[in-house]
């Protein structure tokens, strides 16, 4: 328990979606309580703070009365206040995936060629920023703290400020922030920094994203200076004062553990190798997104396919995608892309009785993925650029410790965490990650024995209820010089002499 628990303040969560899922079943209206592991790590701050979670229920539809009796049940399920801010379809096209995942996502992923600059969302962003602040005014008093999280609520915290508010504001964002050269083309990027320098704490997922951050900060505010060198530093730019901090997001380690040990997922584990005689299965999950690189990881399997023929009908390549983000269409060509990559590959190596990739298109029972991370020997997570990746995570607290191997994207947040156990690489170089994939197969018990031990610790210890307590105590505590330096990832060099 941090000491943000004990303070009289409450605890304001707010983000884009409230922890409840909000549908039309069969001509009735339902809530569904979220779950996973971010509800779960707050969810205790919240409820012994008695604590407010606002954010949007995921429709545009249910009326005003159907949605307050279903919220006051929500409510009384999870034990803290859940809070509305509505949208409409023009809310949720022009702000959701308008500004939200046309704009910020592929910029702050390095892929600004897949940006849609439209003028009108940004209108949209800072109407909704505003309306979402509107509601938090109305709900909260100034002893409170206000934990905004992610890319969609990056003006909140301006707007809340520009409205008076007293009480102090933190924000965290999922996703990295990009370098100078690729943030610079936002068409807005000097009035999104500015809104940004006022929150009181802003948490970033790795010393990368930070160290970019205060790289464009430095120029909107030549006079600015930073003091501290550890996990949370102090940044001072005209008249502002604030929080500057790395917080690598975890996950519940101890409850994948667990769970993974269950009989259920050991025999739906036992029951996917068995159809899967004398493999090595390799597994990637991902939501259906560009950024999670799966075609260029398809591409790098083939390439090992071609160049190590002995790992014919020695290995598959299970892949599941979770769909996500259809309506846009830079996702639904990916999702054609990724098809006929697979049936290409499939077409050029299948043999009796061997098919190199299955390919899954759909959500997964929570028992399904957790079998999955438990029967596969290698997990493949090459994402382009990730602000952490949990998937690498869950991998490895719910896999047995004497058995699999972690391939992982050194552009994924988690490698800075991960170096020491993961086998690491460049995803864009398909020949190293065939590289990766054979030397995955062919590792020894102990090898892998040792990896996963490294990795197993590192998740363990640094995971979701670390990561609330260490940004709730950056946002108060007296002296900054107990936070630890953190890890970083710097590819290494091959030398070269000149
Ligand atoms: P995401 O881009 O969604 O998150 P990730 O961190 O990998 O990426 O989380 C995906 C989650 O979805 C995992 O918890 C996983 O278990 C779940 N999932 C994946 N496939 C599934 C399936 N088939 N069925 C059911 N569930 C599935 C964003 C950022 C990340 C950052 C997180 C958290 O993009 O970089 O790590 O937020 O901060």
């Amino acid at each position: 328990m941090n000491d943000m628990t004990h303070s009289s303040g409450r605890l304001v969560v707010v983000s884009n979606r409230l922890p409840v899922i909000v549908k039309l079943v069969d001509g009735h209206w339902t809530f569904t309580p979220g779950s996973g592991g971010l509800v779960s790590a707050l969810a205790p701050v919240l409820r012994n703070r008695g604590g407010i979670w606002i954010g949007w229920p995921g429709t545009t539809e249910a009326d005003p009365a159907t949605l307050s009796r279903l919220l006051q049940e929500a409510t009384r399920h999870s034990g803290y206040t859940l809070k509305p801010v509505m949208l409409d379809q023009r809310d949720k096209e022009d702000f959701y995936y308008g500004f939200a995942n046309e704009v910020i996502w592929p910029l702050f992923h390095d892929l600004q060629s897949h940006c849609n600059f439209a003028p009108r969302y940004w209108e949209a962003y800072t109407r909704i920023n505003r309306r979402f602040a509107d509601v938090i005014m109305q709900t909260t008093r100034p002893g409170d703290f206000i934990w905004i999280h992610d890319y969609h609520l990056m003006n909140v915290g301006q707007e809340l400020r520009a409205q008076g508010a007293s009480a102090r504001t933190g924000f965290f964002l999922h996703i990295p922030f990009p370098p100078l050269d690729i943030y610079m083309k936002l068409p807005w990027r000097f009035p999104l920094l500015r809104a940004l320098l006022d929150y009181d704490l802003i948490g970033f997922q790795t010393l990368r994203d930070r160290r970019n951050f205060l790289q464009c900060v430095r120029l909107v505010a030549p006079d600015m200076s930073v003091t501290g060198k550890g996990q949370v530093v102090t940044l001072r730019a005209g008249n502002r004062e604030l929080r500057v901090g790395t917080f690598p997001i975890g996950i519940d380690y101890q409850e994948f553990a667990r769970e993974s040990k269950a009989e259920p997922v050991i025999r739906k584990a036992r029951e996917l190798h068995e159809d899967l005689p004398g493999r090595q299965v390799i597994l990637g999950v991902d939501r259906l997104d560009y950024t999670k690189g799966i075609c260029h990881r398809f591409e790098a399997f083939r390439n090992a396919l071609q160049r190590f023929p002995e790992l014919h009908h020695r290995t598959t390549l299970i892949q599941v995608v979770v769909p996500s983000r259809e309506d846009i269409p830079k996702y639904n060509a990916l999702k054609m892309e990724m098809e006929r990559l697979v049936g290409e590959i499939n077409g050029q190596f299948t043999q009796s009785g061997w098919v190199p990739i299955h390919y899954i298109f759909r959500s997964l029972s929570r028992l399904e993925l957790l079998a999955y991370y438990r029967a596969c020997e290698i997990a493949l997570i090459t994402p382009l650029k990730d602000g952490m990746n949990l998937v690498a995570k869950e991998f490895c607290a719910a896999t047995p410790a004497n058995n699999g191997v972690l391939i992982l994207s050194e552009f994924a947040g988690a490698a800075a965490q991960l170096q020491k156990g993961a086998l690491l690489v460049n995803p864009y170089n398909v020949e190293e990650v065939a590289e990766a994939i054979q030397r995955a197969i062919v590792m020894g018990p102990g090898e892998r024995r040792a990896r996963m031990h490294k990795l197993k610790r590192f998740v363990r210890q640094y995971d979701i209820f670390w990561w609330v307590d260490a940004f709730l105590r950056a946002a108060i505590a007296k002296d900054l010089s107990n936070f630890p330096v953190p890890e970083e990832y710097v590819p290494h060099m091959e030398t070269i002499s000149l």
